[in-house]
C-alpha cells in the first residue's frame, strides 16, 4: 500500500515532509486538504483531537507532525538518512529541527499571514491550491471572516508581526554564519536540520518547486515587498541549499 501524505499545500511543515520523501526517493500519494475544512478529516486519521497537517499514513498507521514523521521514515527506509552519522552532529540536528519548528515556523507564518491577508485576491490562490479551483472565489466571497478567524486563531496582528521578523532575521542571521563558512547546519552532512531550514523559511523566498502559485514579485502586499528589498538578501543562502538539495 503506498504511503498517503495528508497535508496542504501552502503548509510550510508538510513541505519539510514532502522534501524528506523526495530526498529519500520514497514514492508516495498527496492528499491535499482544504485549510479550515481539514479537521474532521485529520482526526478522523489520527483517533485524536489534534487538527495539524502534516499526517503521514503508512500501512494503516495515522502519523501527526514532522518530526515524527521524519523520525519514521528513517526507521522505516533507512537509506539516505536525514540525520548525521555521528552522534554528536544527531544531538544538534535534533536541536536545531526542533528550535527551527518552535520558532521559525509560527514566525514566518505570522508575518508572512500578516500581510498576505491584507491582499485577498494573492492569498486565496495560495489557502486553497491543489485543491477544487472553485475553493478559491468561495474563500474570497467569505474573506472577512476567514481573514478574522486565522488571525484570531494564529494571534496575528501588528505587534506579533513585528515580533515575528525579529525573529526570522535573528535566526537568519545565525544560520547564514554557518551556510557561508561553506558547512551544514548541523554536523559533515546535509541532515533534517537543513531541510527545517529551507522548508519553513520557503514562503519568505517562494520557490518555483513548491506547489502553490506564488505572486509575481510585483503583486506582493507592500510590507513583504519593503521586507524583501531591505532584507531579502538575508535568505540567499538558505534558498541556495533548498536550490542544491531539493
Ligand atoms: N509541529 C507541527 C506543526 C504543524 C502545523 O502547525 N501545521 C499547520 C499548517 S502549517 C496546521 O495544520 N494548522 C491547522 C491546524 O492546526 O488545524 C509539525 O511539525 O507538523
Amino acid at each position: 500500500m503506498p504511503l498517503k501524505l495528508y497535508q496542504f499545500a501552502i503548509s510550510h511543515y508538510s513541505e519539510k515532509v514532502r522534501w524528506a520523501l523526495d530526498y529519500k526517493g520514497i514514492a508516495y500519494e498527496p492528499e491535499f486538504l482544504l485549510p479550515g475544512m481539514h479537521g474532521k478529516t485529520v482526526c478522523g486519521l489520527t483517533g485524536q483531537g489534534k487538527t495539524s497537517v502534516p499526517v503521514l499514513v503508512d500501512s494503516g498507521m495515522a502519523i501527526q507532525g514532522s518530526n515524527k514523521i521524519l523520525d519514521h521514515l528513517d526507521s522505516a527506509f533507512p537509506d539516505k538518512p536525514l540525520l548525521p552519522q555521528d552522534t554528536n552532529g544527531q544531538a544538534a540536528a535534533r536541536a536545531w529541527e526542533e528550535r527551527l519548528d518552535d520558532e521559525a515556523g509560527p514566525a514566518v507564518r505570522t508575518f508572512a499571514y500578516h500581510h498576505l491577508l491584507q491582499r485577498p485576491k494573492v492569498v486565496a490562490p495560495l489557502l486553497t491550491a491543489k485543491t477544487a479551483f472553485w475553493n478559491q472565489y468561495l474563500l474570497r466571497l467569505g474573506f472577512s471572516r476567514v481573514d478574522e478567524a486565522m488571525r484570531e486563531m494564529m494571534n496575528i496582528n501588528e505587534k506579533t508581526a513585528a515580533r515575528a521578523q525579529a525573529t526570522i532575521e535573528n535566526l537568519l542571521e545565525e544560520i547564514n554564519g554557518i551556510y557561508r563558512d561553506g558547512q551544514y547546519l548541523a554536523g559533515a552532512s546535509f541532515s533534517r536540520a537543513d531541510i527545517t531550514a529551507g522548508a519553513l523559511f520557503a514562503p519568505l523566498f517562494m520557490p518555483p518547486e513548491y506547489p502553490v502559485p506564488w505572486p509575481k514579485p510585483g503583486r506582493l502586499p507592500p510590507g513583504l515587498k519593503e521586507w524583501h528589498q531591505q532584507r531579502g538578501a538575508l535568505l540567499e543562502p538558505v534558498a541556495e541549499c533548498y536550490r542544491t538539495h531539493h
